[in-house]
């Protein structure tokens, strides 16, 4: 168990540390809240991190990325009249000066600011939430489109590589370190059947059929803090995948998440369908925002970067069940079974209304 007391004590003491408690954010790092209460008696809260570094190999390269980015963002808020404090994250060093702590047990820690009346969502109620999740996902792109791509570090290489993604899960099937292999063969199946998909994409950025940009990679819904007044999405949060990338990989990602009627971990699968009236909000929320900047193949390709980053999330999940659940959180020993049975009951019903998406991406574009 680490002592967060600690872990705190190694970052300025901004205040009497009145409380801290975990929060259950993401698959992957683990975050706290802490609160202060500063010398004027307010109350001041701040989020405290541990990088998982099973995951992110590459921690202070995660954190120059995210210093960079955030630095860039910071600078066009302010240039557009906007408040850095809340549309962005502010990073605050350790009590050494370094952006981060590596505490006794080797754990990789960061101090950011919490971002006050806010809200997320996990799981939509109405499509106008969506509308503005997709206006704030394409801003930031925006934002991002002069950075310096080049200075970003690939922290996890090959992230949106689908091909890549599916050898790795050939690897899997071949070594099944749990044994569970047995237990997924119609996922495996679905897989196996949908391998030419996976390299459309890639291979389009190869050949310069589509442009590479700075893009944030895990455009999941709950990775936007709302605004609790106007109820607009607020700030992008969630920076450490920023990295060299497609615009449909944010796109495809936001859909498979936030347009599934159901939780990505539903176990009744006749729950699981794409909405077409949240794929059509976020159609016009991103195209109303990034629109004017993006290629004719970054918008004819929307539908089909929906299917492929549900299939990739969906291959990694089974990939993941088959490794023996080595990379994601689980709450339960099939959970990633169940994650990768969402995906999969998706992506076919994303394949059965692909003519209608289409119809959609096309009208939308023609309006504006
Ligand atoms: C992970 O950490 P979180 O929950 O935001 C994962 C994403 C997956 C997502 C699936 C670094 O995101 O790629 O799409 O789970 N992040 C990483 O829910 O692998
Ligand atoms: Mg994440």
């Amino acid at each position: 168990m680490v002592d967060i007391k600690e872990i705190i004590a190694a970052f300025p003491d901004y205040g009497e540390v009145v409380g801290y408690k975990p929060i259950t954010a993401g698959h992957i790092n683990d975050t706290y809240v802490v609160d202060y209460k500063l010398e004027n008696g307010s109350l001041s809260r701040y989020l405290l991190q541990r990088i998982n570094t099973n995951v992110f190999k590459m921690p202070v390269e995660v954190m120059e990325n995210v210093m960079g980015v955030t630095a860039h963002l910071r600078k066009k808020i302010e240039a557009y009249g906007g408040d850095p404090e809340r549309e962005t994250l502010t990073v605050f060093p350790a009590k050494d000066g370094k952006n981060y702590h590596i505490a006794e047990d080797g754990g990789f820690w960061r101090m950011y600011n919490f971002v006050d009346n806010t809200f997320s969502i996990n799981e939509l109620t109405n499509a106008e939430d969506f509308r503005n999740a997709a206006i704030s996902f394409g801003n930031f792109q925006k934002l991002l489109a002069d950075y310096p791509i080049d200075t970003l570090y690939e922290t996890i290489p090959n992230f949106h590589n689908t091909p890549s993604r599916f050898n790795d899960f050939k690897v899997a099937l071949e070594q099944n370190l749990s044994g569970r292999k047995d237990q997924a063969q119609p996922e495996i199946d679905f897989v196996l059947a949908r391998e030419k998909d996976c390299g459309v994409i890639v291979e389009m950025l190869e050949k310069g059929e589509l442009p590479l940009r700075v893009t944030h990679n895990d455009t999941k819904l709950n990775n936007i803090l709302f605004d609790n007044e106007n109820k607009k999405g607020l700030c992008v949060v969630d920076l450490d995948t920023v990295m060299p990338g497609s615009s449909l990989y944010d796109f495809g990602d936001s859909i498979r998440f936030g347009a599934n009627t159901a939780a990505e971990d539903e176990k009744d699968l006749s729950k699981v369908s794409l909405s077409l009236e949240y794929f059509k909000a976020y159609v016009e929320g991103y195209l109303e925002s990034a629109g004017k900047s993006l290629t004719e193949n970054e918008i004819d390709y929307l539908p089909f970067s929906a299917k492929l980053l549900t299939l990739e999330c969906g291959i990694r999940f089974l990939g993941d069940f088959i490794n023996g659940d080595v990379y994601f959180k689980t709450e339960y020993p099939e959970h990633n079974l169940v994650r990768a049975r969402t995906q999969f009951k998706l992506v076919e019903d994303i394949e059965a209304k692909f003519d209608e998406m289409r119809a959609i991406v096309n009208e939308v574009k023609n309006s504006i």
